[in-house]
Protein backbone atom coordinates (compact mmCIF):
# COMPACT_ATOMS: atom_id res chain seq x y z
CA UNK A 1 0.00 0.00 0.00
CA UNK A 2 1.54 3.55 -0.97
CA UNK A 3 2.01 4.99 1.95
CA UNK A 4 3.11 8.63 0.79
CA UNK A 5 0.24 9.55 -1.52
CA UNK A 6 -2.37 12.53 -1.35
CA UNK A 7 -5.09 14.48 -3.20
CA UNK A 8 -5.74 17.70 -4.10
CA UNK A 9 -8.98 18.64 -5.69
CA UNK A 10 -9.58 15.40 -7.19
CA UNK A 11 -6.21 14.88 -8.29
CA UNK A 12 -4.24 11.69 -6.75
CA UNK A 13 -0.44 12.13 -6.07
CA UNK A 14 1.53 9.13 -5.91
CA UNK A 15 3.58 11.22 -3.48
CA UNK A 16 3.88 14.76 -1.81
CA UNK A 17 7.31 16.01 -3.24
CA UNK A 18 7.46 18.58 -5.78
CA UNK A 19 10.11 20.77 -7.31
CA UNK A 20 8.77 24.14 -7.34
CA UNK A 21 8.25 26.30 -9.90
CA UNK A 22 11.09 28.43 -11.51
CA UNK A 23 13.89 26.18 -10.44
CA UNK A 24 13.32 23.07 -12.69
CA UNK A 25 12.35 24.92 -16.56
CA UNK A 26 10.11 22.81 -18.05
CA UNK A 27 11.61 19.64 -17.17
CA UNK A 28 13.41 18.90 -20.50
CA UNK A 29 16.84 20.18 -18.68
CA UNK A 30 17.07 17.66 -16.03
CA UNK A 31 16.06 14.96 -18.44
CA UNK A 32 18.57 12.25 -17.32
CA UNK A 33 19.36 13.88 -14.00
CA UNK A 34 16.92 12.11 -11.77
CA UNK A 35 14.08 9.63 -12.44
CA UNK A 36 10.57 11.78 -13.28
CA UNK A 37 8.48 9.20 -11.74
CA UNK A 38 9.66 9.49 -8.62
CA UNK A 39 8.48 12.76 -7.63
CA UNK A 40 5.13 13.90 -7.29
CA UNK A 41 4.60 16.55 -9.59
CA UNK A 42 6.55 19.21 -11.76
CA UNK A 43 5.31 22.13 -11.15
CA UNK A 44 6.97 24.43 -14.48
CA UNK A 45 8.09 27.46 -15.03
CA UNK A 46 5.61 30.23 -14.98
CA UNK A 47 3.34 30.65 -18.60
CA UNK A 48 2.66 34.29 -19.60
CA UNK A 49 -0.09 34.88 -22.64
CA UNK A 50 2.52 36.31 -24.48
CA UNK A 51 6.32 35.10 -24.31
CA UNK A 52 8.64 37.89 -22.08
CA UNK A 53 12.89 38.36 -22.05
CA UNK A 54 12.62 38.92 -18.94
CA UNK A 55 14.69 41.28 -16.21
CA UNK A 56 17.78 42.71 -17.46
CA UNK A 57 21.37 40.87 -15.82
CA UNK A 58 22.43 40.89 -12.88
CA UNK A 59 19.71 39.15 -11.90
CA UNK A 60 20.90 36.13 -9.57
CA UNK A 61 22.92 36.54 -6.42
CA UNK A 62 24.13 33.87 -3.84
CA UNK A 63 23.78 35.43 -0.05
CA UNK A 64 25.13 33.56 2.77
CA UNK A 65 22.47 30.92 3.29
CA UNK A 66 20.52 31.27 0.14
CA UNK A 67 19.75 33.47 -3.25
CA UNK A 68 18.73 36.10 -4.60
CA UNK A 69 16.86 36.10 -8.07
CA UNK A 70 14.70 38.88 -10.02
CA UNK A 71 14.51 36.62 -12.82
CA UNK A 72 11.38 38.68 -14.20
CA UNK A 73 9.37 36.33 -15.39
CA UNK A 74 11.19 34.76 -18.70
CA UNK A 75 9.28 32.64 -20.66
CA UNK A 76 8.04 31.20 -24.14
CA UNK A 77 4.79 32.82 -23.90
CA UNK A 78 1.39 30.30 -23.57
CA UNK A 79 1.27 28.76 -27.67
CA UNK A 80 4.87 27.89 -27.55
CA UNK A 81 4.69 26.29 -24.30
CA UNK A 82 1.86 24.65 -25.16
CA UNK A 83 3.39 23.81 -28.92
CA UNK A 84 6.95 22.82 -27.50
CA UNK A 85 7.24 21.90 -24.35
CA UNK A 86 4.01 19.80 -23.33
CA UNK A 87 4.89 17.25 -25.70
CA UNK A 88 7.95 16.24 -23.67
CA UNK A 89 5.81 17.29 -20.36
CA UNK A 90 2.84 15.08 -20.97
CA UNK A 91 4.94 11.41 -21.97
CA UNK A 92 6.46 11.95 -17.83
CA UNK A 93 4.86 9.38 -15.51
CA UNK A 94 4.64 12.05 -13.09
CA UNK A 95 1.59 14.94 -12.49
CA UNK A 96 1.99 18.23 -14.36
CA UNK A 97 1.09 21.55 -12.37
CA UNK A 98 1.05 24.58 -14.75
CA UNK A 99 2.35 27.37 -12.96
CA UNK A 100 0.05 30.83 -14.53
CA UNK A 101 0.59 34.52 -14.28
CA UNK A 102 -0.74 37.23 -15.90
CA UNK A 103 -0.61 41.39 -15.86
CA UNK A 104 -4.16 41.49 -15.20
CA UNK A 105 -7.02 38.61 -13.74
CA UNK A 106 -8.66 38.43 -16.97
CA UNK A 107 -5.32 37.26 -18.38
CA UNK A 108 -5.13 34.30 -15.62
CA UNK A 109 -8.75 33.34 -16.92
CA UNK A 110 -7.49 33.50 -20.85
CA UNK A 111 -4.43 31.43 -19.65
CA UNK A 112 -6.45 28.34 -17.95
CA UNK A 113 -9.07 28.43 -20.65
CA UNK A 114 -6.77 28.02 -23.47
CA UNK A 115 -4.52 25.28 -21.19
CA UNK A 116 -8.24 23.79 -20.70
CA UNK A 117 -8.22 22.32 -24.24
CA UNK A 118 -4.38 20.81 -23.67
CA UNK A 119 -4.09 17.21 -22.76
CA UNK A 120 -1.71 16.41 -20.12
CA UNK A 121 -1.75 18.98 -17.39
CA UNK A 122 -3.06 18.20 -13.80
CA UNK A 123 -3.75 21.10 -12.23
CA UNK A 124 -2.73 24.56 -12.29
CA UNK A 125 -0.54 26.75 -10.13
CA UNK A 126 -2.07 30.55 -9.86
CA UNK A 127 0.77 32.63 -9.24
CA UNK A 128 -0.45 35.58 -7.46
CA UNK A 129 3.00 36.29 -6.04
CA UNK A 130 6.15 37.13 -8.33
CA UNK A 131 8.30 39.62 -6.43
CA UNK A 132 9.91 40.70 -9.48
CA UNK A 133 7.31 42.27 -12.31
CA UNK A 134 6.27 46.15 -12.15
CA UNK A 135 3.12 44.95 -13.24
CA UNK A 136 0.77 42.22 -11.61
CA UNK A 137 3.50 40.03 -9.93
CA UNK A 138 2.61 40.00 -5.82
CA UNK A 139 -0.14 42.47 -6.21
CA UNK A 140 -2.67 39.70 -6.42
CA UNK A 141 -1.97 38.00 -3.19
CA UNK A 142 -1.61 41.58 -1.36
CA UNK A 143 -4.89 42.06 -1.70
CA UNK A 144 -7.52 40.14 -0.05
CA UNK A 145 -10.34 40.88 -2.25
CA UNK A 146 -8.74 41.00 -5.33
CA UNK A 147 -7.43 37.62 -4.89
CA UNK A 148 -10.67 35.93 -3.89
CA UNK A 149 -12.30 37.36 -7.11
CA UNK A 150 -9.40 36.11 -9.75
CA UNK A 151 -9.46 32.77 -8.22
CA UNK A 152 -13.66 33.05 -8.25
CA UNK A 153 -12.83 34.04 -12.22
CA UNK A 154 -10.52 31.38 -12.49
CA UNK A 155 -12.46 28.81 -11.08
CA UNK A 156 -15.67 28.92 -13.45
CA UNK A 157 -13.17 28.30 -16.48
CA UNK A 158 -10.95 25.65 -14.61
CA UNK A 159 -12.28 21.87 -14.43
CA UNK A 160 -8.57 20.83 -13.21
CA UNK A 161 -7.39 21.91 -9.81
CA UNK A 162 -6.46 25.41 -8.91
CA UNK A 163 -3.08 25.85 -6.45
CA UNK A 164 -2.73 29.55 -5.74
CA UNK A 165 0.84 30.34 -5.02
CA UNK A 166 1.19 32.96 -2.26
CA UNK A 167 3.55 35.87 -1.06
CA UNK A 168 5.15 36.35 2.32
CA UNK A 169 5.47 39.66 2.01
CA UNK A 170 1.90 40.73 3.24
CA UNK A 171 0.86 41.38 6.82
CA UNK A 172 -1.66 38.58 7.22
CA UNK A 173 -0.91 35.55 4.69
CA UNK A 174 -3.77 33.63 6.29
CA UNK A 175 -6.53 36.36 5.00
CA UNK A 176 -5.30 36.03 1.85
CA UNK A 177 -5.41 32.20 2.33
CA UNK A 178 -8.82 32.28 3.33
CA UNK A 179 -9.77 34.46 0.69
CA UNK A 180 -8.64 32.67 -2.13
CA UNK A 181 -9.77 29.11 -0.59
CA UNK A 182 -13.20 31.63 -0.47
CA UNK A 183 -12.86 31.67 -4.02
CA UNK A 184 -12.77 28.40 -4.45
CA UNK A 185 -8.99 27.26 -4.96
CA UNK A 186 -8.34 23.47 -3.97
CA UNK A 187 -5.14 24.31 -2.27
CA UNK A 188 -2.46 27.26 -1.40
CA UNK A 189 1.09 26.84 -2.27
CA UNK A 190 3.18 29.35 0.16
CA UNK A 191 5.27 30.87 0.56
CA UNK A 192 6.79 32.56 -2.92
CA UNK A 193 10.31 34.73 -2.26
CA UNK A 194 10.65 37.32 0.26
CA UNK A 195 12.06 40.48 -0.78
CA UNK A 196 15.61 41.17 -0.40
CA UNK A 197 18.49 43.19 -1.34
CA UNK A 198 22.09 42.59 -1.82
CA UNK A 199 24.75 45.70 -2.19
CA UNK A 200 28.24 45.96 -3.43
CA UNK A 201 29.84 48.73 -1.13
CA UNK A 202 33.21 48.56 -3.34
CA UNK A 203 31.05 49.75 -6.48
CA UNK A 204 28.08 51.07 -4.03
CA UNK A 205 25.65 49.97 -6.77
CA UNK A 206 23.09 46.39 -5.72
CA UNK A 207 24.26 43.25 -6.97
CA UNK A 208 20.56 43.04 -9.21
CA UNK A 209 19.45 44.90 -12.03
CA UNK A 210 16.48 45.80 -10.37
CA UNK A 211 17.60 46.55 -6.80
CA UNK A 212 15.52 43.98 -4.71
CA UNK A 213 14.75 41.01 -5.91
CA UNK A 214 12.91 37.55 -3.81
CA UNK A 215 15.19 35.47 -1.25
CA UNK A 216 14.90 31.82 -1.27
CA UNK A 217 16.93 28.87 -0.12
CA UNK A 218 17.89 27.67 3.89
CA UNK A 219 17.28 31.82 4.96
CA UNK A 220 13.10 31.60 4.62
CA UNK A 221 12.82 28.04 6.03
CA UNK A 222 11.92 29.32 9.64
CA UNK A 223 10.00 31.86 7.90
CA UNK A 224 8.07 29.46 5.72
CA UNK A 225 7.73 27.06 8.42
CA UNK A 226 5.57 29.56 10.53
CA UNK A 227 3.77 31.14 7.62
CA UNK A 228 2.99 27.45 6.51
CA UNK A 229 1.54 26.83 9.70
CA UNK A 230 -0.30 29.85 10.30
CA UNK A 231 -2.26 28.94 7.43
CA UNK A 232 -2.91 25.30 8.39
CA UNK A 233 -4.33 26.51 11.38
CA UNK A 234 -6.72 29.02 9.67
CA UNK A 235 -7.73 27.06 6.16
CA UNK A 236 -9.49 23.71 5.24
CA UNK A 237 -8.04 23.08 2.30
CA UNK A 238 -4.54 21.78 1.80
CA UNK A 239 -1.28 23.85 2.23
CA UNK A 240 1.58 22.90 -0.14
CA UNK A 241 4.60 23.93 1.70
CA UNK A 242 8.12 25.82 0.15
CA UNK A 243 10.67 27.85 1.58
CA UNK A 244 14.72 26.47 1.76
CA UNK A 245 13.24 22.67 1.90
CA UNK A 246 17.02 20.82 1.04
CA UNK A 247 16.46 17.35 2.60
CA UNK A 248 14.03 14.72 3.97
CA UNK A 249 14.17 16.51 7.68
CA UNK A 250 13.50 20.00 6.26
CA UNK A 251 10.34 18.14 4.48
CA UNK A 252 9.24 16.40 7.44
CA UNK A 253 9.09 19.34 9.42
CA UNK A 254 6.99 20.84 7.17
CA UNK A 255 4.37 17.71 6.97
CA UNK A 256 4.37 18.13 11.00
CA UNK A 257 3.06 21.46 11.04
CA UNK A 258 0.19 20.48 8.41
CA UNK A 259 1.57 21.11 4.80
CA UNK A 260 -0.10 18.23 2.55
CA UNK A 261 3.10 18.25 -0.41
CA UNK A 262 5.88 20.06 0.04
CA UNK A 263 8.58 21.74 -3.19
CA UNK A 264 11.73 21.74 -3.31
CA UNK A 265 13.21 25.16 -5.02
CA UNK A 266 16.29 26.08 -4.47
CA UNK A 267 18.02 22.57 -3.51
CA UNK A 268 17.33 21.77 -7.03
CA UNK A 269 20.04 23.87 -8.26
CA UNK A 270 22.33 22.28 -6.01
CA UNK A 271 21.28 18.73 -6.57
CA UNK A 272 19.34 18.15 -9.06
CA UNK A 273 18.31 14.75 -7.95
CA UNK A 274 17.62 15.97 -4.50
CA UNK A 275 13.56 16.22 -4.96
CA UNK A 276 13.65 12.36 -5.95
CA UNK A 277 15.89 11.37 -3.15
CA UNK A 278 14.03 13.54 -0.10
CA UNK A 279 10.78 11.44 -2.16
CA UNK A 280 12.58 7.73 -1.89
CA UNK A 281 13.41 9.67 1.91
CA UNK A 282 9.70 9.93 2.79
CA UNK A 283 8.87 6.61 2.14
CA UNK A 284 11.64 5.02 3.50
CA UNK A 285 10.81 6.68 6.56
CA UNK A 286 7.11 5.78 6.62
CA UNK A 287 8.08 2.23 6.36
CA UNK A 288 10.56 2.49 9.02
CA UNK A 289 8.35 4.24 10.99
CA UNK A 290 5.36 1.87 10.44
CA UNK A 291 3.61 5.27 9.53
CA UNK A 292 0.64 6.66 7.25
CA UNK A 293 2.03 10.40 5.53
CA UNK A 294 -1.52 10.80 6.57
CA UNK A 295 -0.68 10.38 10.60
CA UNK A 296 2.54 12.78 10.13
CA UNK A 297 0.38 15.55 8.84
CA UNK A 298 -0.48 18.33 11.24
CA UNK A 299 0.96 16.21 14.26
CA UNK A 300 2.90 19.16 15.96
CA UNK A 301 2.29 18.99 19.45
CA UNK A 302 1.67 22.22 21.32
CA UNK A 303 1.05 23.04 24.91
CA UNK A 304 -2.45 24.06 25.84
O1 LIG B 1 10.65 35.10 -12.47
C1 LIG B 1 10.86 35.59 -11.34
O2 LIG B 1 11.58 36.59 -11.15
C2 LIG B 1 10.24 35.02 -10.13
C3 LIG B 1 8.94 34.58 -10.03
BR1 LIG B 1 7.79 34.53 -11.49
C4 LIG B 1 8.40 34.17 -8.78
O3 LIG B 1 7.23 33.80 -8.63
N1 LIG B 1 9.23 34.21 -7.71
C5 LIG B 1 10.50 34.61 -7.81
O4 LIG B 1 11.22 34.62 -6.79
N2 LIG B 1 11.00 35.01 -9.02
Amino acid sequence: MNKVAIRIGDVAFANPIMVASGTFGYAQEFDGLLDFSQIGAIVTKTVTLEPRTGNPPPRIWETAAGMLNSIGLPNVGVEEFIAKKMPFLRNLATRIVVNVAGKTGDDYVRIVERLQQVDGIDAYELNFSCPNVKQGGMSFSADAQIAERVTADVRKKSQRPLIVKLTPNVTSIADIGKAVEQGGADAVSAINTLVGMAVDVKSRRPRLSTITGGLSGPAIKPIALAKVYELCRKLTIPVVAIGGIMNLQDALEFFVVGATAVQIGTANFINPACAAEIAQGLHGYCRAQNLNLQELIGSLRVEK
